[in-house]
């Protein structure tokens, strides 16, 4: 157990909370659902307190490379302005929310939100230098997103009870846990949050 207060220099990264993503969609991770309840009540604590939460969407091209269809790994999934890549409506975005939409090209992948987006220069204005994570899945979005967080110089937590893995392979989500903290990531829980609401 820790004490985490936050700072204006901290935003709240909410990772792929979609339709797809979560069990039933086209490429649900298992007990991805469990990871909503915390996600709002950070997004809760972190508007109480006037700070900045983005929320960053996979928008894929009808056609994206990474679908079967065109011998990528995914079936088709999150396809820009269909039901399946739309938020969770169960998702509380507090107004001002700033969406960031990623891999919105054709013939390239961006599992990080920091790719191809302008999010590093958007936290930076805000005067960013911490972001706390959640969202899915652990091994290729969240993963590929704290990758760059810390190569762009930001601190980073991960907040373990707000992000679960895909695992293609089991351990998937362990190893992708071990990874972000051998750059320098922290971990923490949900409860670690100073004033975060008890009953999510
Ligand atoms: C993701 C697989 C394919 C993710 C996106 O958001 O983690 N995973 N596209
Ligand atoms: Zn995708």
């Amino acid at each position: 157990m820790q004490t985490i207060q936050l700072s204006p220099a901290d935003a709240l990264l909410v990772i792929d909370m979609q339709v797809d993503f979560l069990p039933g969609g086209q490429l649900g991770v298992p007990k991805g659902d469990e990871v909503i309840a915390p996600i709002n009540a950070l997004m809760g604590l972190f508007a109480s307190q006037g700070l900045p939460v983005i929320a960053s969407r996979d928008w894929h091209p009808e056609n994206h490379c990474s679908f079967s269809a065109r011998g990528g790994p995914w079936p088709p999934h999150c396809v820009a302005d269909t039901a399946g890549a739309a938020f969770s409506e169960r998702l509380a975005l507090p107004p001002g929310a700033l969406v960031v939409s990623k891999a919105d090209t054709a013939d390239a992948d961006a599992y990080s939100a920091f790719n191809g987006t302008h999010l590093g220069e958007q936290l930076r204005a805000r005067g960013v230098r911490r972001v706390v994570v959640g969202g899915l899945a652990t091994d290729y979005c969240v993963l590929n997103t704290v990758i760059d967080a810390r190569a762009e110089g930001f601190e980073v937590i991960v907040v373990l009870d707000a992000v679960r893995a895909v695992e293609v392979a089991a351990g998937d989500g362990e190893r992708a846990i071990a990874r972000m903290e051998e750059l320098g990531a922290r971990t923490a829980a949900l409860a670690d949050f100073e004033g975060v609401a008890a009953a999510a």
